[in-house]
């Protein structure tokens, strides 16, 4: 079982009035406060605690590193780090590939950034050149959870730490990465479930739900799907009719909105789209279709963009499960922490809402991506 630790990010705005060294000492404080529960018998794994194979593996790299540097010291030398971005397909990947060059910047650490255009191949090519760079610590966002045990393993022969960030990688040996920064997603899928059930609790059945899912073998479209199930099956007479991986781009969740309207018409009363990018490209099919997208079919989404929030205040997206990209601070704070020989709680999950149409409106202003 992995522990979960909520931590909460400050905003821009807070960092800039309160200083880095304060969001320091927040991150510290909420890491301590992470090993206190990870030790009360929870029954939780502490993994990434001080003595454990996981940091003993990661913290001789990080000291190597820094003695190999012809001389200088850790404080002398800007940190190095490699960050394996899997594609730009939506605005959601946008706005966090943005969010980790700005944090770079301000922490003054070199970041060396590739996309990999939603290719595992390029994220593994990429990882290899940052090898051959010998950066110090090699930061990934996976596009699918499998195949990752042959690469992490060269990395760890190169003595080089590693964090996977917003997606997971799924493999037998968890010495293979020190954190893991990212949302629950099982729990979006469950408060997108949630959702559906209490907006049409009195609607007569069948309620025939179609389903816009992410990449295939991808952690979040996995874990919405799985959640959102696991929600909904309170309900007998409610069905999941249609299901069609949409790739989280909005041209193929409206190519696929436009194929399940043709298969099912009227009878679709919920779309669960597992991004806001998805959602947008089936309002149009279902507006080119002649229904109301949030009246004759309701819908629900994941992520919070700006645009989703616009379409919830029009009434045409009903509610959306935040999952944010704002990732940067996290993971650069997760870097020094590192190279500075801290221990890091195996798992940081970044605490989301839920909005609505209800409260889309004082919301909209508020959005950053
Ligand atoms: O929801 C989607 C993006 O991995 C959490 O990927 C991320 C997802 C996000 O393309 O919009």
């Amino acid at each position: 079982m992995e522990r979960s630790v909520v931590y909460v990010i400050p905003i821009r705005s807070i960092l800039y009035k309160l200083g880095l060294p304060f969001f320091g000492l927040l991150l510290m404080l909420f890491l301590v406060t992470g090993c206190e529960q990870g030790e009360a018998g929870t029954g939780v794994q502490t993994g990434g605690q001080v003595g454990t194979p996981q940091m003993e593996k990661a913290a001789p790299a990080v000291d190597g590193r820094f003695t190999a540097d012809e001389g200088e010291s850790p404080e002398s030398r800007r940190i190095v780090l490699g960050f394996s971005q899997l594609g730009s397909e939506s605005d959601w990947r946008r706005a966090n590939s943005l969010s980790i060059q700005e944090a770079a910047a301000e922490a003054d650490i070199e970041l060396l950034f590739e996309n990999a255009e939603q290719s595992q191949e390029k994220q593994f090519e990429a990882i290899r050149s940052f090898i051959r760079h010998k950066v110090d610590v090699i930061a990934i966002a996976p596009v699918v959870q499998s195949g990752w045990e042959p690469i992490l393993l060269e990395i760890q022969q190169a003595g080089i730490p590693v964090l996977i960030m917003d997606r997971m990688v799924e493999i037998g040996d968890p010495s293979l990465y020190v954190t893991f920064i990212g949302s629950d997603f099982e729990e979006e899928g469950r408060k997108a479930g949630k959702y559906v059930l209490d907006k049409l609790r009195n609607v007569p059945g069948p309620v025939a739900v179609a389903e816009l899912r992410g990449t295939e073998g991808s952690t979040p479209s996995i874990g919405r799907g799985l959640g959102f199930r696991e929600e909904v099956k309170a309900r007998e007479d409610l069905h999941i009719v249609l299901s069609e991986q949409a790739n989280f781009t909005y041209e193929e969740g409206k190519a696929a909105m436009k194929s399940f309207l043709e298969q099912k018409g009227r009878e679709i009363r919920v779309l669960f789209a597992h991004n806001d990018d998805m959602a947008l490209g089936a309002i149009e099919a279902i507006e080119n279709f002649g229904l109301r997208p949030g009246k004759d079919i309701y819908i629900v989404s994941v992520d919070g963009t700006r645009k989703a929030f616009e379409k919830m205040v029009e009434g045409k997206i009903n509610s959306v499960v935040e999952c944010n990209p704002l990732l940067g601070p996290i993971l650069m704070q997760a870097v020094k922490e590192l190279m500075a020989g801290r221990t890091l709680p195996k798992r940081i999950v970044t605490p989301e809402s839920v909005y609505t149409e209800v409260t889309a409106e004082r919301e909209v202003a508020n959005r950053k991506y």
